[in-house]
């Protein structure tokens, strides 16, 4: 069995960040608004990649503080944390020397968010990892997905994967210390065999981490509900079930649709009697700041588990 499943079926709870340049747009493009799914705002939108690569030049998280969002993690009692290092606009939120188009050399920010982060996480003894779009990529001609820029005829997948993704993942798995997991989405453009031949060669970079279930194929360590489900009965094997705390998994202004602590406690022991973990969603805001009631009702979480929980 894998070495990294002992951690991974043991910690019960984690926490999902989605951060990125649709976090500093909150919901709204041009004269619309948008409820749901922030991070998907620029294919709601169609907004054309030349202009949305503009939002980049704006986003400059003055409030982002590595120790705080891990301590707030640690109160919550969450053991594992994963962050959107590139979601499917494409914006690289860490330091890629892949592509121009990251935090550090777009943004006036000018700084690696993530090597603060990871760093934090563990000196708060929280296992860290990435989530990266692997296939789904509307910056980028040969990325999966943004059709209204480029004809979807004239893709090709496999120059996309070769130098991008396959680049960018090993820049992730080689600068910023041992993850705990890759949390791979929506897998597309590949073959099983081409699959099976990334996979290999990333885990030769770190055997111990973990790859989620929608690497593709089959060949996740563990395995994932959809959003928002709860399997009806216990299952065997590593799994995860993905809630977001309030409607959207990226930032959405004008959502305060947030679940209570009673409802977090609900969602948590209901997975754990079945045998998985939960991993809950925060959507921090453009400056890098979580809503509030994130904050608060994580924290009351936290407590209550100090009090009741098991461990
Ligand atoms: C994906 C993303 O498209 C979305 O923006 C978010 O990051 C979420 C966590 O993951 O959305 C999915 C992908 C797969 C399922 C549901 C939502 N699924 O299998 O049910």
């Amino acid at each position: 069995t894998h070495p990294g499943l002992k951690w991974f079926t043991e910690a019960k709870f984690g926490l999902f960040i989605h951060w990125g340049l649709y976090s500093k747009l909150g919901g709204r493009w041009k004269d619309s608004s948008y409820y749901g799914s922030g991070e998907w705002i620029m294919n709601r939108a169609k907004a054309p990649a030349a202009e949305y690569a503009q939002v980049a030049k704006t986003f400059n998280p003055q409030g982002f503080d590595a120790d705080e969002w891990a301590t707030i993690a640690r109160e919550a009692g969450v053991k594992y944390l994963v962050i959107t290092a590139k979601h499917h606009e494409g914006f690289s939120m860490f330091d890629s020397k892949v592509t121009d188009f990251d935090i550090v050399k777009a943004s006036p920010y000018g700084k690696d968010p993530m090597k603060a982060l990871s760093r934090a996480c563990r000196d708060n003894g929280i296992q860290f990892g990435f989530y990266y779009s692997q296939f789904l990529d509307w910056h980028e001609p040969n990325g999966g997905g943004n059709s209204w820029d480029f004809k979807t005829k004239d893709k090709d997948y496999q120059q996309y994967y070769r130098t991008k993704s396959i680049p960018q993942l090993r820049e992730l798995l080689t600068n910023y210390g041992p993850l705990g997991l890759v949390w791979f989405d929506m897998p597309g453009g590949l073959t099983p065999e081409q699959t099976k031949r990334m996979i290999d060669s990333l885990r030769l970079l770190q055997p111990n981490c973990l790859f989620s279930s929608r690497v593709g194929h089959g060949l996740g360590d563990y395995r994932d509900f959809g959003d928002s489900e709860v399997p009806p009965v216990p299952i065997d094997g590593a799994w995860e079930s993905i809630y977001t705390h309030n409607d959207s998994w990226g930032y959405i202004q004008h959502d305060l649709n947030f679940k209570s602590p009673e409802e977090i406690i609900h969602l948590l022991s209901n997975v754990a009697s079945k045998g998985g973990n939960l991993m809950l969603n925060v959507g921090p805001d453009g400056d890098g700041k979580w809503p509030q009631y994130s904050i608060n009702y994580l924290k009351a979480t936290g407590k209550w588990l100090q009090q009741y929980g098991e461990s």
